[in-house]
């Protein structure tokens, strides 16, 4: 049934939950990197549903995989086998290196299941007095909504009037090697999960070399390095993996969102057997976890990863989107940082326009893109941009922000 834009945020505003508060733009259909709304307008979309449809909005490989399997069978459970999770897993751990995957459904569930392998982990093989394991996170960490998650959360927006919280987390600076070699000294500790690059807290990226000293320090004191790639994963940002950028290897990874190509959640844990074999049948899952449709959707989601060379992409077109942006001279930006196809513009803090007004003028010149944080825009456009569409945005960029700078009003 097809409805207007005013008709559709009406309904959202009357009968939906208040737990978002969406820029003003209904997309009806969506194809590659541009997004249309039900009255025809097309924009670019600069947040690839965070980071989700890296492939591409409806890639025709992966909806392809998803009509022929669906014809076949979607769910069976994992009380009997199926025809399609064998040869994903297969694939997958092939495609990543690592023993084994257990398959999940979003992110957040990927989380937990590697907050749990670590504990098992920690008791059975570390040798760590049962209920004593400590997990360390860092401060603007994101993995996610559950109660787990924002019990690690520095966020008040996440955790606000949510507790009690999960016990055994403790949190360290981001970025802090010296923090990070004395918590993981201490006890009892089995893992310490991070973002390579911490998407939601605004495209932060850490010193060249941490990723290699979270690794030496991680197997110095026998803690499982557990890499959260959700966001940064499959590409985005310019590498298979963002640990690829100092070629370290977790001990855990934690993969979602565009496993998928935004077709449908799926999510999985990677790890080596000496990790993976600690749970047994019957102590974790899902009904959906590894079903027949999310693992042939998944299957190609990768291979179009590969075939498509899209890390190889991302790393061409994001050094020359933020060599573009750093040429734009305007007070209201205080920096441009990323790697890849994830990157931000931070908004001076207490400039007299905010990064909701700039991301509203990147809408009137057909560039969708949200603010984190308030004052930081997230721009991470599908992987599969070209050099013609990048310069398409760098114009509706550019106007904005010299608009921005003459006649806010104007925006
Ligand atoms: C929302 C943020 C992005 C993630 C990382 C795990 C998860 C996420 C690094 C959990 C999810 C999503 C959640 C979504 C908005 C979006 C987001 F702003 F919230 F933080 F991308 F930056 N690890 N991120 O980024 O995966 O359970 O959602 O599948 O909650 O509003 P999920």
């Amino acid at each position: 049934m097809k409805i207007s834009s005013t008709e559709a945020i009406a309904l959202e505003k009357k009968f939906g939950a208040t737990n978002y508060a969406p820029l003003e733009v209904v997309i009806a259909q969506a194809e590659g990197v541009y997004v249309e709304d039900p009255e025809g307008i097309k924009y670019m979309d600069f947040l690839s549903a965070y980071s989700a449809v890296n492939q591409g909005h409806r890639h025709p490989k992966i909806i392809d995989a998803l009509v022929q399997q669906a014809q076949r069978v979607t769910l069976t459970s994992r009380a009997f086998y199926n025809d399609q999770l064998g040869p994903y897993e297969q694939y997958i751990t092939s495609f990543f290196g690592y023993d084994r995957v257990l398959p999940m459904n979003t992110g957040v569930e990927a989380g937990e299941t590697a907050v749990k392998l670590a504990r098992r982990w920690g008791y059975r093989v570390k040798g760590i007095p049962e209920n004593k394991a400590r997990i360390v996170f860092v401060e603007g960490n994101f993995w996610g909504r559950t109660t787990s998650a924002i019990s690690s959360s520095t966020d008040p927006s996440s955790f606000q009037d949510f507790g009690p919280f999960m016990p055994g987390f403790d949190i360290i600076a981001y970025d802090d090697i010296p923090a990070l070699e004395k918590a993981l000294a201490a006890p009892d500790v089995a893992g310490f999960m991070f973002e390579p690059i911490q998407g939601e807290a605004g495209v932060v990226v850490p010193q060249e070399g941490y990723l290699n000293a979270v690794r030496e320090i991680c197997t110095k004191h026998r803690v499982l390095m557990m890499a959260d790639e959700v966001q940064t994963g499959l590409g985005r940002t310019g590498k298979r993996l963002a640990c690829d950028h100092e070629e370290v290897r977790p001990d855990i990874l934690i993969l979602g969102k565009a496993l998928s190509g935004g077709v449908l959640p799926v999510s999985a844990v990677l790890a080596d057997d000496e990790i993976m074999l600690t749970i047994g049948p019957g102590e974790h899952g899902s009904t959906f976890g590894g079903n027949p449709l999310g693992c042939a959707v998944a299957m190609a989601s990768l291979q179009v990863l590969k075939e498509e060379k899209l890390a190889e992409n991302a790393e061409e077109m994001g050094n020359y989107l933020r060599s573009e942006l750093r040429k734009i001279d305007s007070p209201l930006i205080q920096i441009i940082r990323g790697k890849g196809l994830l990157n931000a513009i931070v908004i001076e803090e207490n400039a007299q326009v905010t990064a909701a007004q700039i991301c509203y003028g990147f809408k009137h010149r057909g560039l969708l893109a949200k603010p984190t944080h308030g004052h930081i825009i997230r721009l991470a456009p599908p992987l599969v941009i070209n050099k013609a569409q990048i310069n398409q945005a760098l114009d509706a960029i550019r106007d904005t922000f010299r608009v921005a700078d003459t006649d806010p009003k104007a925006l």
